[in-house]
């Protein structure tokens, strides 16, 4: 497969990353050298790309690291989300989704049997999708052996697809409801069919911080202790942050620093998954978004920092398409999937309203920025020639 950034682009970049690295500013030259050898940048290194760089020139090191990574190469899947309910135990600050137990479909509920599983299912029999992404309300009258029959019932009614499902939150909850320890509950899930955990409920790991925005649900250890666990049995998973609430660049650094170090023992995270917080519809819309600068410089001291995962991904249904777009020139590589409409978290929290790309229009978006588009599964396997 031919690379098409022309190669006087290709020079240019290169010569303005050797310049960085040749900086009369220490500081600056340091870090652009620990970029091209892997070296792990340090907490205050991390607070001065927040706060003392030139986005332009983040924009630089986190492009080149990308580069050295994945070439020209972007990565998408074919997905569905699988919400199956909203209705949730918790009532964290920033979820413009959920609904309380008791909560009616008149007042925006819903909480699907199996039979109406099965029905959404068959929907997206013979689409060539390779992964359903299953995370909702943590409900606190569904149990262990409910959520393992959904699990089976995918199984039987998409045969071969990727269950990616049940974020450490609503596992950690499972367990304590089924009074069984997380190695034990994810076994019976991976029997059931789990393949691996998305990267939902991080949120922010600060103590204070998560007490304040997502209440009494796992705390920072639990959710690490959970992601620990499923790797030591095989099973992978990704992790997310959600950023631009009243969290500090101090507190991104730290969830950074304790995913990388996770990561260090055991290798089991495709991606980071930095997540924009949205604010319609929920306890902190006083609160403003971030803007897209802000965005950028974030995915850009992500990918910089987290240098032992290799996946960046920028979900573009919570985004929005020209961010993402844009973010592919700071350091992301993935942008999720076709997602076909399929989830409500974003869109009831002021995000696109009906998420849905077919594989030729992820491509072309790809393709706009100068960049390949590779069709992966779950797991991160290309599944296209030539790569
Ligand atoms: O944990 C909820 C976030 C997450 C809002 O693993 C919000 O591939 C912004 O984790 N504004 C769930 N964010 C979704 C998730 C995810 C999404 C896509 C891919 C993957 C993956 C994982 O959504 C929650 C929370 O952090 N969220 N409300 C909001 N108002
Ligand atoms: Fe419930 Fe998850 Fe929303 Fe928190 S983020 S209220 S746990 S659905």
């Amino acid at each position: 497969m031919s690379i098409s950034t022309p190669i006087s682009l290709e020079k240019e970049h290169e010569a303005k990353m050797e310049k960085l690295c040749h900086s009369s500013n220490h500081k600056v030259a340091s870090i652009a050298n620990a970029v091209k050898t892997l070296r792990p940048l340090t907490m205050a290194e991390g607070q001065e790309l927040f706060t003392e760089f030139r986005l332009a020139d983040l924009q630089i090191m986190a492009d080149y690291r990308r580069k050295m990574f994945h070439g020209e190469h972007v990565f998408y899947n074919k997905n569905v989300h699988l919400e199956p309910t909203n209705k949730c135990a918790y009532s964290c600050k920033f979820c413009s989704f959920y609904r309380k137990p008791k909560a009616t479909v008149e007042q925006g509920a819903w909480d699907y049997s199996l039979e109406e599983i099965v029905a959404i299912l068959q929907q997206y029999q013979q689409r060539g999708l390779t992964e359903v992404h299953v995370t909702g309300g943590v409900h606190p009258y569904r149990d262990l052996d409910y959520w393992s029959k959904v699990l089976q019932t995918i199984k039987q009614q998409l045969p071969g697809v990727h269950v990616k499902a049940y974020t450490a939150v609503e596992i950690a909850y499972m367990a304590r409801k089924a009074k069984k320890p997380i190695k034990e509950v994810l076994i019976i899930l991976q029997k059931a069919g789990l393949d691996s955990l998305p990267g939902g409920g991080a949120e922010i790991f600060d103590k204070h911080v998560r007490k304040k925005i997502a209440g009494a649900k796992a705390p920072a250890m639990r959710w690490l202790e959970i992601h620990k666990s499923a790797h030591e049995i095989g099973i992978s998973s990704n992790a997310t942050m959600l950023y631009g609430h009243i969290e500090s660049i101090d507190h991104r650094l730290d969830h950074m620093l304790k995913i990388r170090d996770l990561q260090e023992k055991t290798g089991g995270f495709h991606c980071f998954i930095p997540l924009k917080y949205r604010n319609e519809n929920n306890a902190l819309s006083e609160l403003d978004e971030l803007s897209i600068e802000d965005d950028l410089r974030n995915y850009a001291v992500s990918r910089l920092m987290m240098h032992n995962i290799r996946h960046l991904k920028a979900y573009w249904v919570m985004l929005g398409l020209p961010t993402a777009q844009q973010s592919l020139h700071y350091g992301v590589d993935d942008l999720d999937g076709t997602v076909n409409d399929t989830t409500k978290i974003y869109s009831m929290a002021g995000s696109i309203e009906h998420p849905s790309l077919t594989s030729l229009q992820l491509r072309a978006l790809i393709q706009k920025e100068n960049l390949i588009p590779i069709e992966r599964n779950s797991v991160y396997e290309p599944l296209e020639q030539g790569i």
